[in-house]
């Protein structure tokens, strides 16, 4: 038997009204047999990185247990975004109507050509790193730190709370 581990999952929308898009896959995430859900942070509007000419997003993250691997509760995430409408295109920044990205799988590292663990967005993301540290502030993130040394450093610059 297998052990289950925590597991830290990015919700993002900035298409078709993205705070219903992120309550419901919160929901969906709710009742997803693999996982059991353990929490989630408040919902925040945050302005886009990368093409700033979007919408704005709404982002949160998740907590859950699992059992699955990260490559199958990877896969199982790629299904729950396109169940969700979201149709994937060439562009890595474009709009999306779901965004589920797997932050981090307990403490481990994996450095595949389809997954990077732990995400190397978290640092860079001011809102993950506010996620994060609400749910979990003792958390330390393998490779980097502690959530709490990225908190105090990070740049919260046009996040709000909803
Ligand atoms: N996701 C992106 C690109 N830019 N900006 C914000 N504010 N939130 C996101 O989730 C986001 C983004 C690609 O995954
Ligand atoms: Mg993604
Ligand atoms: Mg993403």
């Amino acid at each position: 038997m297998s052990r289950s581990v925590r597991v830290f999952i990015g919700i993002g929308s900035n298409l078709s009204q993205p705070s219903t898009q992120v309550l419901r896959a919160i929901e969906i995430l709710k009742d997803f047999p693999p996982c059991q859900y353990i929490k989630h942070a408040q919902l925040l509007q945050t302005k886009p990185l990368g093409d700033r000419s979007q919408p704005d997003y709404v982002n949160t993250v998740v907590e859950m247990l699992t059992f699955l691997s990260p490559q199958q509760l990877l896969d199982e995430l790629l299904t729950l975004e396109a169940r969700q409408g979201r149709v994937r295109g060439n562009n890595k920044w474009a709009s999306r109507i779901i965004d589920l990205d797997l932050l981090l799988y307990g403490d481990e590292c994996v450095e595949s050509p389809h997954l990077v663990l732990p995400h190397p967005g978290i640092s860079q993301r001011g809102f993950v790193i506010h996620s994060l540290y609400e749910l979990e502030p003792n958390l330390v993130i393998p490779g980097v730190g502690s959530i709490k040394s990225l908190f105090e450093n990070a740049d919260f610059e046009g996040i709000m709370s909803l």
